[in-house]
């Protein structure tokens, strides 16, 4: 294997823009048609740069990240690209202000730029780094299914099962318990009967309405509940994974090591999906993979397909990649599927490039 050069830190450079979604995505807690996108390219002295990109959630939230990422890149210049230890080093110095939100998502994203910049270095796609070897990870079309009429959802679900698709995940959280059963139905009918269909309640419910709606959707064969009350309310969540069959799912809001053993040792959550730039990018990634496997715990992924591909191959517990495209319009590689897998390319590094032409043709939020 060639180890390649070691790589120092020159410069960070980021820009913010906003992507128009291909489907608006309505939650029980609103909805966003365009993805705020922080884009980060890590430079070196070497000449090689890392790329990775953020996801804002609101476009506020992308000054406050590049905001951040100017103040790593003070404390981090010239140094060498040795992700653990600069992870270390910055999630001391950010402790005191508190290493969740925007701090902890800005960290993570320099986290994954420097791990583009040391297999790209190394002449290898990231999963053969981290020593994975295939290049295909079964995954679910999250894009979509936000909460609407039963005719729409049955007409996009169809949709999204075309491009090589095998499972969708459905938004749920309409006002009464029937009419999320009446939005399952109409997916469900829309779909080859075998297909996997995840569902999402967003934070949307209360404990005791989680076990009636859950109880309900015991019936409907689905494969998961995401979420379904505060995702914090350990507690609350342990009580809707004891009354309810269908498995819970909790883990994008997972914000380090101690919320990932929490929430599994109190049984919050039978099935776990840490989210790259909550979890501390690949470093904060492979450390949660190995207390799932510690736990028995499957663990998907949440966001960043790109990216998260790579580190399934590498996750022993590994169960479902979640796609969104939000991010395709502005690479010039966006991934590929074929038969309800993502497939990993084999460029060097994360497979992150950016489409330049493209990026320019949106706006910049300031
Ligand atoms: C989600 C993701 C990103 C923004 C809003 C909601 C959703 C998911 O919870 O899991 O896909
Ligand atoms: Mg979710």
């Amino acid at each position: 294997m060639n180890p390649g050069p070691t790589l120092s830190i020159k410069d960070i450079k980021t820009r913010a823009i906003s992507v128009p979604m291909n489907r608006a995505l309505g939650t029980s807690s609103g909805k966003m048609s365009e993805a705020p996108l922080v884009l980060i390219d890590l430079e070196t002295n070497e000449g090689i740069t890392g790329h990775s990109y953020l996801f804002c959630y609101h476009p506020m939230a992308a000054s406050m990240m590049q905001r951040v990422l100017s103040e790593v890149l003070e404390l981090v210049r010239g140094n060498q690209i040795a992700p653990a230890a600069l992870s270390n080093k910055l999630l001391g110095r950010f402790m005191l202000l508190g290493n969740q939100g925007a701090v902890g998502m800005a960290l993570s994203g320099f986290d994954v730029a420097c791990w583009d910049a040391l297999a790209k270095a190394a002449e290898m796609p990231l999963y053969k780094l981290l020593g994975g070897e295939t290049d295909r990870v079964p995954t679910y079309n999250s894009n979509g299914l936000s909460l609407m009429s039963p005719d729409a959802l049955a007409k996009e679900a169809y949709d999204l099962l075309r491009d090589g698709f095998h499972a969708v995940k459905l938004r749920l959280g309409y006002t009464t318990w029937q009419e999320d059963i009446e939005a399952v139905r109409a997916v469900r009918k829309a779909i080859p009967s075998d297909a996997p269909l995840m569902t999402d309640y967003n934070q949307s419910l209360s404990v005791n309405e989680a076990i009636i709606r859950g109880r309900a959707l015991d019936a409907e064969d689905i494969t998961w509940i995401e979420e379904p009350i505060a995702h914090d309310d350990y507690i609350g969540c342990a009580k809707v994974a004891e009354d309810v069959k269908t498995p819970i799912q909790i883990g994008e809001n997972f914000c380090n090591l101690h919320d990932v053993k929490l929430a599994i040792q109190m049984r919050a959550t039978d099935f776990i999906m840490p989210d790259l730039q909550r979890i501390g990018g690949v470093t904060g990634w492979l450390a949660a993979a190995s207390v799932a496997e510690s736990e028995n715990t499957l663990m998907s992924s949440h966001l960043f397909p790109e990216v998260s591909a790579h580190l399934m191959t590498v996750t022993p517990t590994a169960h479902w990649l979640e796609f969104v495209d939000w991010a395709a319009a502005i690479l010039d590689e966006p991934m590929k599927i074929a038969d309800g897998h993502a497939l990993i390319s084999d460029r060097p590094g994360t497979g992150v490039s950016w489409n330049e032409d493209a990026i320019t043709s949106y706006p910049v939020i300031r």
